[in-house]
């Protein structure tokens, strides 16, 4: 069942967080042409495409499985997301298999990271998996059967702060044009940046909703929960403060999802999911950050909404 999304209780304050930084994805300048493979950023795009996202080519060859649209600006959590659902969906039997025909054979970045995706999935370095996994197509199989695919991109394409009215890129749009069904997981962080970032952030999501065909499903992830006052026993959230939390912080983030269906909306309020999320922990050592992943109950709760969005 939907959790119903209604405020309307008292709110508890929650820690202001500072504004982390966007991931930086512009190449450096080098007068001397590196050899062809380092010409890409490290994150699987030329400098061109970097220059222009416009330019960006992807290609969705599986339009019949659904895809999970991880959706979010820099730093809300996306890759880490896909690396903790990836383990624990490994751990039960699934295959995470990376889609090598989304990008361009010249891609020899996309083509690396494709081989060496569970060496990236293992490895408890947080900034270099960050680092490598920014734009990347996965599907996910059970006994050779797709189950739906995952698609993570640059969180730049989907938001950015300074530049809120930006349009999508083009590849973005062509996805979000495409039959294939799309599963909209929508990023929200506890204390996350300005409210005006958030309130841009808001009317983004609200011109993605118009733009959702029929069959499209929303669930919102609310990441970073242990940052949050609300746990009370590892996956176990007092989901109606952080729901009602989640629209002081964003207002009228669930008003595009409004059900208005005369009957449905009785016991149904909106239509759309809440599902609150951590990754892990990040300790800080002379290397960066080592990363430990979170409770399993976190993501079992995300696929168990995946699971029930994707068949319904
Ligand atoms: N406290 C906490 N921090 C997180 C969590 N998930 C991600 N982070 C932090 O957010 C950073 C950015 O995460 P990343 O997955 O790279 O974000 P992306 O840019 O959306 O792909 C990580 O390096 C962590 O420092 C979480 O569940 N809890
Ligand atoms: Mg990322």
């Amino acid at each position: 069942m939907a959790i119903d999304i209604n405020g309307g209780i008292q709110n508890a304050p929650i820690e202001e967080e500072p504004i982390q930084n966007p991931i930086d994805i512009t190449p450096e300048v080098n007068d001397e042409l590196p050899p062809i493979s380092k010409q890409f950023g490290a994150k699987g795009l030329s400098p061109e495409e970097i220059n222009e996202p416009n330019k960006i080519v992807v290609t969705i060859a599986d339009q019949e499985t659904p895809i999970v649209m991880l959706f979010g600006p820099p730093s809300c959590g996306k890759t880490m997301t896909l690396i903790r659902l990836t383990r624990y969906l490994q751990s039960q039997g699934y295959t995470i298999d990376p889609v090598r025909t989304f990008r361009p054979t010249y891609d020899t970045h996309y083509a690396d990271l494709c081989d060496n995706f569970d060496q990236m999935i293992n490895s408890n370095d947080a900034a270099r998996s960050t680092d490598q996994i920014s734009f990347l197509l996965v599907q996910v199989l059970k006994q050779g059967r797709p189950i739906c695919q995952i698609l993570e991109a640059p969180g730049e394409h989907y938001f950015m702060q300074d530049d809120p009215n930006n349009m999508f890129p083009a590849y973005i749009n062509a996805i979000i044009a495409s039959s294939c069904r799309k599963i909209w997981s929508i990023f929200v962080e506890p204390g996350w940046n300005d409210a005006i970032h958030r309130a841009n952030y808001v009317t983004k999501i609200t011109g993605l909703k118009s733009r959702m065909a029929p069959r499209d499903k929303t669930l919102f992830i609310l990441n970073k929960i242990d940052k949050t006052h609300l746990v009370f026993a590892p996956g176990r959230v007092n989901m109606k403060q952080a729901i009602k939390q989640t629209q002081d912080l964003y207002p009228n983030i669930f008003t595009p999802f409004l059900n208005l269906n005369p009957i449905t909306k009785l016991w149904k309020k909106y239509n759309c999911d809440l599902v609150p999320f951590q990754t892990g922990y990040y300790n800080q050592n002379t290397d960066g950050y080592l990363y430990v992943e979170g409770p399993v109950e976190y993501p079992k709760l995300l696929w168990g909404k995946i699971l029930k969005l994707v068949n319904g």
